[in-house]
């Protein structure tokens, strides 16, 4: 049970150390949301809102993540006495269609601070058993082949256990030819075009079936499954769904539609960690793998999607790159890392396992919003 009291949104800049190029638009900084919620007792967490600043991924942007949090989501939380966490996705549900992300800020925070309230950690919360996950890096678009090698045969070295290579019309075949040849028959490797592909491209995705991929994920619209399932008839490799996946819902067409074999679960995406784990646990039952994605986190959202990957059915490795693939310094301590089999340690810590620091985010904080039970709203510059 907790009482939300106070909800603080904050508006951080982080710089990626490199450009992220995915088929339709590339992201240079990350404009991060962070969500901190208070209970009445006392009893504080973090959350991380996975928007982008643009709809390049899905209709949700960081601005209108805030909008519906401050306008719809969070007078339905503040001040209420709140059973637990489970609970939270119907409050949020009723009569607000989509803002997935926004309210999976709300959401996850909950989780959060039940973790915090209980004094477990937030994997043991949520059901999950695995001490260490596997990780795999995403590797953005490159301008050349050798360029994209480069970076693969690096994160090879580097112990990850899946390579990940976005592609694009123009920037695909050969480019995955390429990384197959360069790194061997035995090493996991997948595509992501991010919907750059119709069907009318059935053909042309056909020939990544010489490179034995471990999937290829969400290679047509954002909003289709029907078509998906036509190529999925066409192609040996296994389609992989992301996008497509916005609810349990979905996820059940997915499986009765034979729109895709894999499940890509982000809990932004779908609206919180209750409605991922619903998935994981509707895909365990029909023998479909899952695996946890990624959306640039900044080490809070990292912590979150680290414990849920420790559920059981997160059996192929996620996008859970260490801290320093991204950031030259992260918000949280300790950052996050990955050991030389490319594993990432669940924490055993209460709450969700690391430290944020408070110090940091200020500094780098470009707007502060406070939402409080009582009418009045504070805002500062
Ligand atoms: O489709 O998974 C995706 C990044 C931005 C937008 C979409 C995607 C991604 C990634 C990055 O693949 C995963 C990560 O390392 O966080
Ligand atoms: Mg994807």
């Amino acid at each position: 049970m907790f009482h939300i009291d106070r909800l603080t949104w904050r508006e951080i800049r982080l710089a990626l150390k490199e450009p992220f190029r995915i088929s339709s638009g590339v992201i240079h900084e990350r404009r991060v949301g962070l969500l901190e919620l208070a209970d009445r007792d006392g009893a504080t967490a973090w959350s991380e809102c996975v928007a982008f600043d643009r709809p390049i991924y899905s209709p949700e942007t960081i601005d209108t993540a805030w909008m519906a949090i401050s306008e719809w989501l969070a007078p339905r939380l503040l001040g209420k006495t709140i059973d637990g966490p489970h609970v939270v996705q119907a409050l949020l549900a009723g009569n607000i269609r989509g803002h997935s992300m926004a309210k999976a800020t709300l959401e996850m925070g909950c989780w959060g601070l039940a973790a915090e309230i209980e004094q477990k950690p937030l994997s043991t919360l949520l059901g999950g058993s695995r001490k260490r996950v596997p990780t795999g890096i995403s590797l953005g678009i490159q301008n050349a082949p050798p360029m994209l090698v480069e970076r693969a045969q690096r994160a090879v070295a580097a112990g990850y256990r899946k390579i990940k290579v976005k592609i694009e019309p123009g920037h695909d075949i050969e480019f995955v030819r390429a990384v197959r040849e360069a790194l061997g028959p035995d090493i996991g490797i997948m595509a992501d075009a991010n919907s750059a592909y119709t069907i009318h491209h059935a053909d042309h995705l056909a020939q990544l079936d010489a490179f034995d991929l471990i999937m290829l994920e969400q290679p047509l619209g954002d909003d289709d499954l029907v078509r998906h399932a036509q190529l999925q008839r066409r192609l040996a490799t296994r389609i992989c769904l992301d996008e497509s996946i916005t609810s349990l819902d979905r996820a059940e067409d997915m499986i009765a539609l034979g729109s895709g074999r894999i499940v890509n679960i982000k809990p932004g995406r779908v609206g919180g960690l209750r409605s991922s784990k619903a998935i994981h646990d509707l895909c365990e039952l029909a023998g479909i793998p899952v695996w946890c994605g990624g959306m640039l986190e900044s080490g809070i959202g990292r912590s979150y999607n680290v414990a849920l990957a420790s559920l059981p059915n997160f059996s192929l490795p996620g996008d859970l790159s260490p801290s320093a693939r991204y950031w030259a310094h992260d918000i949280v301590s300790p950052e996050w890392t990955m050991d030389a089999d490319g594993m990432v340690v669940v924490p055993t810590q209460p709450g969700i396992g690391v430290t944020v620091d408070v110090e940091l985010i200020e500094s780098l904080t470009v707007r502060q919003q406070v939402l409080t039970a009582g009418p009045a709203m504070v805002a500062v510059a």
